[in-house]
């Protein structure tokens, strides 16, 4: 754990980020997360689309000149993407096309990427499913 735990973390830009990475790092509790309170509005985010199932808003950690979360307002299980059953097979639909129409606002349209992490061999921090939509540079191939 203590591996992975570096190898998440390495570009951590402080040590509030990464240690709020590290406690929800190690497991899917299937609990609350920082989400909720960012759905809620009790935690302010930069937000750049919202609709009725979806928000979208800016990654308080950037990995690239565009990086925005695209997250369900109802998490109805959907903590990682390896939960996801047919019932969610709507709602998944219309995460990526939310990616999509982030990529546009963005300026971005023609070279942008969508990844999900999932679970801690794959840096997964925050129980409740996300896709990440990154851009604004040359990306790279393989992604490491
Ligand atoms: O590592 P995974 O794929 O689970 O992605 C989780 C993402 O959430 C990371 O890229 C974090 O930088 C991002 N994150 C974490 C917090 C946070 C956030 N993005 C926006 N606002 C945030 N707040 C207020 N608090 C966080 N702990």
């Amino acid at each position: 754990l203590n591996l992975r735990r570096s190898l998440c973390h390495a570009s951590a830009t402080n040590d509030e980020e990464a240690s709020a990475k590290a406690a929800a790092a190690s497991a899917d509790s299937g609990g609350p997360t920082i989400f909720d309170k960012i759905i809620a509005k009790e935690i302010p985010s930069s937000i750049v689309y919202e609709d009725e199932k979806v928000l979208a808003f800016r990654d308080i950690n950037p990995q690239a000149p565009v990086h925005v979360l695209v997250i369900p307002k109802f998490r109805n299980g959907l903590t990682q993407l390896s939960k996801a059953e047919p019932k969610h097979t709507e709602i998944l639909g219309h995460l990526l096309h939310a990616a999509k129409v982030v990529a546009e606002k963005e300026g971005i349209m023609d070279r942008f990427r969508v990844v999900i992490n999932n679970g801690p061999g794959a840096c997964q921090s925050v129980y409740h499913l996300h896709l990440h939509v990154l851009g604004g540079r040359q990306m790279k191939w393989p992604p490491g």
